[in-house]
């Protein structure tokens, strides 16, 4: 993408999720940069820490200037200029006032790629961070030519077959523990064999954990490699889900959050489950 005879590339690490192919500008989104480029500027967005972004760009990162803007409470503040706000649903919202503050238009295409940043950050405009705030910028995003009705529609209704058949696989190993305040439940490598889906189609299974009425907490186990398990951690009730992931290495926010453990898959089950119904006890023993 050209800008004034500058160069500027997206970067995002791998995979991309395919569901977002209709934002516009999608297919100018690249891995890493081309051959030969070494970028001296880098915008990192809605990246807690520099090791979720991708071996690429933390190559980059080791000698260029470093902008960091951010909503995670987490944050390590590993840039240059960190600009970090916690209250901020999405980082969307940061950008708006970015571009608000040094005036710069925001056109129907720009409201769309923000819309969908409020839209996915907030759950569908359904977790505790849909604020006040939330729900005006995104008003505002819609008066400005977002499309709330088709947006919602490429976001959230445009699933293949696969991950639905794979979230049937996966949800078929879910166990429910302590009287209801625990869910859990793996996705493997198998299971992407049979249902020919690939680990990002996943994404939405921890939310279909979450939905269980009383739920406490949520896992969902991912297995990576033989000696790799991400998890993806939901919680509704005291616990602190990126507390709880910082402990292996993650972070995230109270209610959503994730890590890797680097252990084969029922390792990283004990292990982790271990330390979810100690957290579980901890934050409301008597309930
Ligand atoms: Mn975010």
């Amino acid at each position: 993408m050209r800008t004034e005879g500058k160069d500027v590339w997206v970067l995002v690490p791998p995979p991309l999720p395919e569901m977002y192919g209709f934002l516009p500008g999608f297919d100018n989104i690249l891995a890493e940069p081309p051959h030969g480029v070494d970028p001296q500027l880098v915008f990192f967005f809605d990246s807690g820490n520099l090791e979720r972004s991708g071996n690429a760009v933390r190559t980059i990162a080791t000698h260029a200037t470093i902008i960091n803007v951010d909503h995670h409470p987490s944050n390590t503040r590993f840039g240059d200029i960190n600009v970090i706000d916690p209250n901020a649903s999405a980082v969307g919202q940061m950008v708006m006032e970015m571009l608000d503050h040094f005036g710069y238009p925001i056109t129907s295409t720009i409201a769309t790629s923000l819309y969908v940043a409020l839209l996915t950050d907030t759950g569908g405009f359904r977790h505790e961070n849909t604020t006040p705030r939330a729900l005006e910028d995104a008003a505002r995003l819609a008066r400005l030519g977002a499309d709330p009705g088709h947006i919602a529609t490429q976001v959230y209704k445009m699933r293949p077959e696969t991950t639905l058949k794979l979230s049937g696989i996966a949800l078929a190993t879910m166990r429910v523990e302590m009287d209801g305040r625990l869910a859990w439940a793996k996705v493997t490598r198998r299971m992407l064999k049979e249902a020919n889906a690939v680990m990002a189609e996943s994404e939405g299974i921890i939310d279909t954990l979450n939905s269980i009425a009383g739920l406490e907490l949520a896992i969902l186990f991912k297995e990576v490699s033989n000696d790799l398990t991400k998890i993806s951690v939901r919680s509704r009730g005291a616990v602190d889900a990126a507390a709880l992931c910082a402990s292996f290495g993650g972070g995230g926010h109270i209610r959503a959050a994730g890590a890797e453990i680097e252990k084969p898959m029922d390792e990283a089950v004990r292990f982790v489950l271990g330390a979810a119904k100690e957290a579980i006890l901890a934050a409301s023993p008597q309930l």
